[in-house]
């Protein structure tokens, strides 16, 4: 089954969407297989964001990934890559589709709610950056049945 990473971001987190982001991921029916409550480091936000090394708004980035608390998840689900992006909208959101998350919590591209893979190679390697095999917990969610 696909899995991919979603990150709520420090802004969502000081807001108190946390309940409600996650809220939308386990109805829609995909499956939390692991979840850490952690404040990156400036390493693992620069190594999250390696592409944008020489992008000019990299340095705000680290230090707005990096000023606060994340919920840093991994979820699985049939096409749960492509479909959470769906779901979060736009990465601007003030271009993010009304009802999507971000085009519901959100106005600035510097302060966008969450993040979540674009790819299958981004979903591996940035899991790699928060999380280790013996995290990821292996369960039957029975609604399961019922979805796919
Ligand atoms: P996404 O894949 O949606 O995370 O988007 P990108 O990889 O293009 O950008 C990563 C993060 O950089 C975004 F979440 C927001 C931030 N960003 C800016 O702050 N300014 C920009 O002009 C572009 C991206």
């Amino acid at each position: 089954m696909e899995r991919t990473y979603l990150m709520i971001k420090p802004d969502a987190v000081q807001r108190g969407l946390i309940g409600e982001i996650i809220c939308r991921f386990e109805q829609k029916g995909f499956k939390l297989v692991a979840m850490k409550f952690i404040r990156l480091t400036k390493e693992m936000a620069e190594k999250h964001y390696g592409e944008h090394a020489d992008k000019p708004f990299f340095a705000g980035l680290v230090e707005y990934i990096t000023s606060g608390p994340v919920v840093a998840m991994a979820w699985e689900g049939k096409d749960v890559i492509a479909v959470s992006r769906e779901m979060m909208g736009a990465t601007n959101p003030s271009k993010a589709a009304p009802g999507t998350i971000r085009g519901t919590f959100a106005v600035d591209i510097g302060r966008n709610v969450i993040h979540g893979s674009d790819s299958p190679a981004s979903a591996e390697k940035e899991l790699a950056i928060y999380f280790e095999e013996a995290d990821f917990v292996e369960w039957n969610r029975t609604v399961e049945s019922w979805i796919v």
